[in-house]
């Protein structure tokens, strides 16, 4: 692979951290997956529930007539993802045309067994109704790694084609266990298993990124956070990276492709630019 995956990120949620209520409505849903689709997405990941800390759930049947529009009108256009914990609703994305389950409860592998699809298994440390309070870890890097390829083993001998591991930043994650992740990301890198990395505007950064007076930078105005960790992400060997700024990140991808091959970029400048 010459450059790492964009996932772009499609929440059709009223309440996402950062897009909630923005694609509720189809037609503005579907113009959001081509505009990513023209920025660059590899792969369009439509959700219909947030998994924010403290988010409400959502019953089977609105995540299902939240999703299952979107997905058949994309599908045809681009490679779709659905994020789900449904069993339900990752059956029925599937027959819409979606081809990767995208996991955050790392359970649905025998669905894409016997599918022949793709799955993504994400690490999260409880549920998103109490995983942000007080998480503790011995190890966090090799709990995780261990967790992971446990998980990804059993789907690859169940026959999923195709395992993607994630450790599910933010989700059950201080900024430190988050930064620690990062900083060993070529553990999970060497299990062998491809590598999926969200860290996108989530809440860390705007933490980490705090101006003088203390005050969190809002989701909004993470992209410098979200381009150079998925940018560290790349560079330590993760082959996918799930971003809303697929315009930004398509081109931290495409620079990092050559960078980590070691090859050769571009032969020609651009005309009369340094
Ligand atoms: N993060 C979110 C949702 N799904 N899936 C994977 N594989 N990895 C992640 O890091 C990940 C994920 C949370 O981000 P977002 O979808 O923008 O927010 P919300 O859950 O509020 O809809």
């Amino acid at each position: 692979m010459s450059r790492p995956l964009v996932m772009g990120v499609l929440n059709v949620t009223p309440d996402s951290f950062s897009d909630g209520g923005r694609y509720l409505d189809l037609d503005l849903a579907l113009e959001r997956g081509l505009q990513m689709l023209a920025e660059g997405a590899d792969v369009i990941d439509v959700g219909g529930e947030s998994s924010r800390p403290g988010a409400d759930p959502v019953s089977e049947g609105d995540e299902l007539l939240r999703v299952i529009p979107v997905i058949e009108a994309l599908a045809p256009l681009v490679r779709v993802s659905v994020d789900t914990v449904k069993p339900a609703v990752a059956e029925a994305a599937l027959s819409a045309g979606a081809t990767l389950l995208n996991d955050i409860s790392a359970t649905l592998w025998p669905i894409a067994a016997s599918n022949g699809v793709g799955w993504a298994a994400m690490h999260m440390k409880g549920t998103p109704l109490t995983m942000q309070d007080d998480p503790r870890y011995d190890d966090v890097v090799g709990e995780i790694r261990d967790f992971l390829v446990d998980r990804a083993s059993r789907a690859a001998e169940a026959g999923v084609p195709e395992v993607w591991i994630d450790p599910g930043i933010g989700f059950g994650k201080t900024p430190s266990h988050n930064l620690s992740l990062l900083r060993h990301l070529r553990v999970l890198v060497a299990s062998g298993f491809p590598v999926l990395v969200g860290t996108s505007r989530k809440g860390f950064l705007g933490l980490l990124a705090a101006g003088p007076a203390g005050d969190p930078v809002p989701p909004c105005g993470r992209l410098a956070g979200s381009i150079s960790t998925v940018t560290w992400a790349m560079l330590a060997g993760a082959s996918m990276v799930r971003v809303h700024d697929v315009a930004a990140t398509f081109q931290a991808a495409a620079l990092v492709g050559p960078t980590r091959l070691s090859t050769e970029g571009p032969e020609r400048p651009g005309a009369g630019e340094p």
